[in-house]
């Protein structure tokens, strides 16, 4: 395979493993091939200093053997690109949230393109004729057209990290047809789950007339894609590495001294209003009501890293959070305990196998998720001899995989409840057999295994 070219709206040093999600995944090839990574550099310059807006200035250095390619983006570009086009109505519909979707703006929509243009333009001198390219999620559907319009013809390949909605849902977006035409530019499509597949399937025949060509192939607007799932996993053996460092351990003893007397549950998210938060405070406060016996006992430990706090419906979501937590302290919270402890701020990575293994429970219950990762990082972190419990949402990708975790409708806050006083009193036997089971599945389909995969895929693929 030549060089791989990973683009991604953001860029980490592949060196920093410590950063998680792609910059592992992706690391072993990058470094193989001398590979070239392309994205934002996350910083926002002022139009009014210089350049024009959206002509962003390039930055390259060397990461060992990795090149680091961003660019700057304006405010106005931020602003629209990002939190109005990308976070203000793809991710609220792919996540099935019409009703929070800003579809007004025109303005967005135009500085989506602008910017997947100006990405285009940068990258194009970059690239080399037998480069493999790597397109990541739903900031930059329309670059391989863009790439395919200035006369890239490299395998490109794309990978949507979020889930794909079903076609009427998809249909909402004015501008659908544009969207799913331009992913037929790309010459591999993975998407986290079947389910996102077939709705890629469903809305192509119905949409655009697509005929499916055997496995995993359909023909559109005069080309030929290939879709699949390529369900995302963790470094198995780095989080379990992680664990055994100082910093975990030192998290671990800390918590179990503070809570000793308590039976924990861990949930760990961005505040994200896919996450089902609300819905999950909710469902432990009917466990506080149904079940009597965990008062006084049952602790919750919610950590919600802020996220796109300038978007209208991450500050409502923020405020729901604080009234629903401080009602449910207000009416349980003892002298010497507080059901609910709430975290609004991130956790460093070191920290996080500790707390997952200091924890009997983990309420992983998204409203929708592409995948869920934390889901498959507290299977790693827990101790095979006294293992603790998953209870995961149906609606996280990540449920198609992990069918020995307790699997619950989060919509559904009293059998949510009863899920988790099934978790907190099942036995160890149990515990033992469900966890066996998902740490072989978390190990099977690794994140080694799925850039793998994936790539294994777009170089077999027949572009066209
Ligand atoms: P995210 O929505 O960001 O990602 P997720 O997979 O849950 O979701 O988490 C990604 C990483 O962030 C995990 O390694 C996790 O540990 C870390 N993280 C989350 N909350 C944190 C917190 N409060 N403090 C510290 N670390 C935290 C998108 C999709 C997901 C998909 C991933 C990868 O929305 O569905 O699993 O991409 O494809």
């Amino acid at each position: 395979m030549g060089r791989l070219v990973a683009v991604s709206n953001r860029v980490a040093d592949p060196r920093n493993h410590a950063a998680g999600g792609l910059a592992v995944a992706l690391s072993d090839t990058l470094n193989k091939t001398g590979g070239l990574w392309f994205g934002w550099s996350g910083k926002v310059v002022d139009a009014s200093r210089g350049g024009t807006p959206g002509e962003g200035e390039l930055h390259q250095i060397q990461a060992g053997n990795v090149t680091l390619a961003t660019v700057d983006l304006s405010r106005e570009d931020f602003e629209s690109y990002y939190l109005g086009y990308s976070n203000g109505v793809l991710w609220p519909v792919f996540h099935y949230r019409v009703d929070l979707a800003d579809f007004d703006s025109g303005g967005n929509l135009n500085a989506y393109r602008r910017v997947n243009q100006l990405f285009a333009r940068k990258l194009a001198p970059l690239l080399k004729p037998d480069d493999v390219i790597w397109i990541h999620d739903y900031h930059l559907i329309p670059l391989a057209a863009e790439l395919r319009a200035i006369g890239c013809g490299q395998r490109i390949g794309f990978f949507l990290h979020i889930p794909l909605p079903p076609r009427l849902i998809l249909a909402t977006i004015p501008q659908h047809e544009w969207l799913m035409r331009a992913l037929f530019a790309y010459d591999l499509l993975g998407f986290q789950s079947h389910d996102d597949v077939e709705h890629f399937s469903r809305y192509v025949q119905g949409e655009a007339g697509a005929e499916p060509m055997g496995e995993y192939r359909f023909r559109a607007f005069h080309r030929t894609v290939r879709a699949q799932a390529f369900p995302i996993g963790i470094d198995v053996d780095e989080f379990i590495e992680l664990g055994r460092a100082d910093e975990a351990r030192e998290t671990y003893e800390m918590m179990r001294g503070q809570y000793a007397r308590r039976r924990l549950l861990l949930g760990i998210d961005r505040l994200d209003y896919s996450k089902g938060l609300p819905q999950r405070l909710k469902a432990f406060q009917t466990l506080l009501a149904e079940y009597p016996e965990n008062r006084s006992s049952a602790t919750l430990i919610q950590i919600a890293a802020p996220s796109r706090e300038s978007v209208d419906a991450y500050a409502d979501l923020r405020r729901d959070m604080e009234g629903i937590t401080g009602a449910i302290n207000g009416e349980y919270g003892e002298l010497d305990w507080m059901p609910v402890r709430y975290i609004h701020r991130s956790t460093a990575r070191r920290r996080l196998p500790g707390l997952c293994r200091a924890c009997n429970v983990a309420l992983v219950t998204p409203l929708r998720d592409g995948m869920n990762l934390v889901a498959k990082e507290y299977i790693a972190a827990q101790d095979p001899e006294d293992p603790g419990v998953l209870v995961l949402s149906r609606f996280a990708g990540a449920a198609e995989q992990l069918k020995e975790a307790l699997l619950v409708n989060p919509y559904d806050t009293r059998a949510t409840a009863q899920a988790i006083q099934q978790a907190l009193h099942m036995s160890l036997s149990e515990r033992q057999a469900r966890h066996q089971k998902l740490l072989e599945r978390i190990r099977q389909q690794d994140v080694h295994w799925w850039s793998g995969e994936y790539l294994r895929a777009l170089m077999e693929t027949e572009g066209g």
